[in-house]
C-alpha cells in the first residue's frame, strides 16, 4: 500500500458559524488551524475563503489572500482551493481566486447536482448572523452547477493554462463516468487524485456498499492510474475514511466536512481531527506521506510556481 495522503479541509462553505465556535471564518483562524492541521499531518490543504466579519462564504481575492501566503510561509503543505466556492455563487465568481493565485492543485466538481442544506437549519436555536437562515433554507431550491461545458473551462483555465492538478470530487458513481469522459478527451491526464464525497444530501449516501461500489467502477474505469481519497459528512466521516485507509486508499477530514470529533462533541480544530485520523491510520499499519511525497505520487508543479 502507498503511504497515505491525508488531506484537511479547513473552513468549507457548508457550515455556518452558529452551528460552532470552532469553525475558522477570519484570516487569522483559517491561517492558524491550517499550519496547526499541517503540522499535525496533513499534507494536502483544501481551502475557501469567508467574510471575516460574517462568516459568509466568500469569493473575494483578498479574503483568500489574507491566509494563502501565510500558510505558504508556515507550512510546505499543499494548497488546494476549491473552485467549488459555494453553491450560491457563479462561476467566475468561484474561479477568481483561484485563477488569481494558481495553486498547485484546486478541485474539480463533477456534476450539476442539488446540494441540499435545509435540514441543518431545524436544528439551530439560536442564528449568529442575519444570512445564516436563509442561506441554508433557501438550499431546497438551489443547483449547484457543474455543466460539462463549465468542468471543461476549469480544467483549461486552471489546468491547461495554470499547471494545477485537480481534486475529482465525485458524489455519484456517475461523476466517475463523467471523469474517464474528460480522460478520453484529453483535458485530464492521469494519475488521477479522485475524492469520492458521501452523505452530502444529493449525493451518493454515506453506506459501505457505495465506498466498494465506487473502489469497483474507479478500477473498471481507470485501472492503476488513480488515487482514492473519501471524504463523508457530518457523522458518516470517521467510520467511512477508517474504511477508506484499511482498503489502500487515502482520506480527507475537516470542519468542512464534520464539525464533530466524536458522537455529539464538537471538534474544537481541524487539528484534532487530523490527530484522530493519524493515530488510526498508523495503528493500521499505514504510514503518512509529506508533502513532497504528495507532490511527488501527484505529479504536482511545486509551490514555486504559484502565484502568491
Ligand atoms: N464540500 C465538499 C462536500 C469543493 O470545494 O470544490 C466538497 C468540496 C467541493 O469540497
Ligand atoms: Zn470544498
Amino acid at each position: 500500500m502507498s503511504k497515505i495522503l491525508i488531506s484537511c479541509a479547513i473552513t468549507g462553505s457548508i457550515h455556518t458559524p452558529s452551528m460552532s465556535p470552532h469553525l475558522p471564518v477570519t484570516a487569522d483562524e483559517i491561517a492558524a488551524q491550517s499550519v496547526e492541521a499541517a503540522e499535525a499531518g496533513a499534507a494536502i490543504l483544501h481551502l475557501h475563503a469567508r467574510n471575516p466579519d460574517t462568516g459568509r462564504p466568500s469569493a473575494s481575492v483578498d479574503d483568500f489572500m489574507g491566509f494563502l501566503p501565510r500558510i505558504k510561509q508556515s507550512t510546505d503543505a499543499v494548497l488546494n482551493i476549491s473552485t467549488g466556492g459555494s453553491a450560491i455563487m457563479s462561476l467566475d465568481d468561484r474561479l477568481a481566486a483561484p485563477k488569481r493565485v494558481e495553486p498547485e492543485m484546486c478541485s474539480l466538481n463533477m456534476g450539476t447536482m442539488n446540494f441540499a442544506l435545509y435540514p441543518a437549519a431545524d436544528r439551530i436555536s439560536e442564528w449568529r448572523y442575519d444570512w445564516e437562515e436563509p442561506f441554508l433554507r433557501n438550499s431546497d431550491d438551489l443547483v449547484f452547477k457543474n455543466t460539462p461545458r463549465d468542468m471543461a473551462r476549469i480544467l483549461t483555465e486552471m489546468g491547461t493554462e495554470r499547471g494545477a492538478r485537480f481534486e475529482f470530487e465525485c458524489y455519484d458513481v456517475g461523476h466517475l463516468y463523467m471523469l474517464r469522459h474528460f480522460l478520453d478527451r484529453d483535458l485530464v491526464m492521469g494519475p488521477l487524485f479522485i475524492q469520492f464525497v458521501f452523505g452530502v444530501l444529493g449525493g451518493i449516501g454515506p453506506d459501505p456498499e457505495n465506498l466498494t461500489h465506487l473502489k469497483v467502477i474507479a478500477d473498471k474505469l481507470f485501472g492503476q492510474d488513480y488515487y482514492f481519497s473519501v471524504l463523508a459528512a457530518g457523522r458518516h466521516q470517521m467510520p467511512l475514511i477508517t474504511m477508506a485507509a484499511a482498503m489502500g486508499g487515502h482520506v480527507r477530514v475537516g470542519l468542512e466536512d464534520s464539525l464533530m470529533i466524536s458522537r455529539g462533541v464538537l471538534a474544537k480544530s481541524n487539528a484534532e481531527q487530523v490527530q484522530k485520523i493519524r493515530r488510526i491510520v498508523e495503528d493500521l499499519g499505514r504510514e503518512v506521506a509529506s508533502p513532497a511525497e504528495a507532490r511527488d505520487m501527484l505529479g504536482l508543479k511545486g509551490a514555486d510556481r504559484t502565484a502568491f
